[in-house]
């Protein structure tokens, strides 16, 4: 296999004043395509050829930096447009909702320690919500690190690298954070990647 871009789900400028058009296009066109392009220039001769993404971020970790660090971030960022959409956030999925009570507490619980995971996560990286061991928990990673490394399903993710809010934020990280969660979360996926992973 190799990689390629997909196509935002959405316009350019369909999330409005939470992430803007300028955003998405450096964020979608220049860095995802960066991770596509150098990945898929790593990917040869690698012995990872015929592998599915997932595998190759799962069998790359720890043994073959560059190519990990391209092939998780194009995992994660396929999975990031998809976590967000117009309109987003609001009311969660019952599926979802009852596994966040369960697992941690409550919505207002997984608000506060999702963001938080967000702000804390030193430098670049990504802060999780994730499916381990059948149970959900919060997460947060370097770089281009993934819950996958760790034996977990990756079901919400956010981009806390400053390309992603820098334009739109400057440097007020919580803002996004709490942009995102309350205004562009998809919430349907959120569900529908639960399910795939029960
Ligand atoms: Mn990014």
């Amino acid at each position: 296999m190799s990689f390629t871009l997909p196509e935002l789900p959405y316009a350019y400028d369909a999330l409005g004043e939470f992430m803007s058009a300028e955003t998405l296009e450096y964020h979608h066109d220049k860095h995802h395509q960066a991770y596509v392009t150098n990945g898929n220039k790593l990917l040869e001769g690698s012995g990872l050829e015929g592998k599915s993404l997932e595998d190759i971020v799962k069998e790359s970790f720890g043994k073959n930096a560059g190519l990990f660090n391209n092939a998780a971030q194009h995992y994660n960022h396929n999975h990031f447009w998809q976590w967000m959409k117009p309109n987003g956030g609001g009311n969660i999925p019952s599926n979802v909702e009852k596994l966040i009570i369960s697992d941690i507490g409550s919505i207002d619980k997984f608000r506060a320690d999702f963001i938080n995971a967000g702000l804390t996560q030193f430098g670049s990286g990504w802060a999780w919500l994730a499916l381990n061991n059948g149970k959900l928990e919060i997460m947060k990673t370097p770089n281009g690190e993934n819950p996958l490394v760790h034996g977990a399903t990756p079901i919400l993710g956010v981009d806390v690298w400053e390309h992603s809010y820098y334009i739109d934020y400057r440097n007020a990280r919580p803002a996004y954070l709490e942009a995102f969660f309350d205004s562009l979360i998809n919430w349907e996926y959120v569900s529908e990647l639960l399910e795939a992973a029960q």
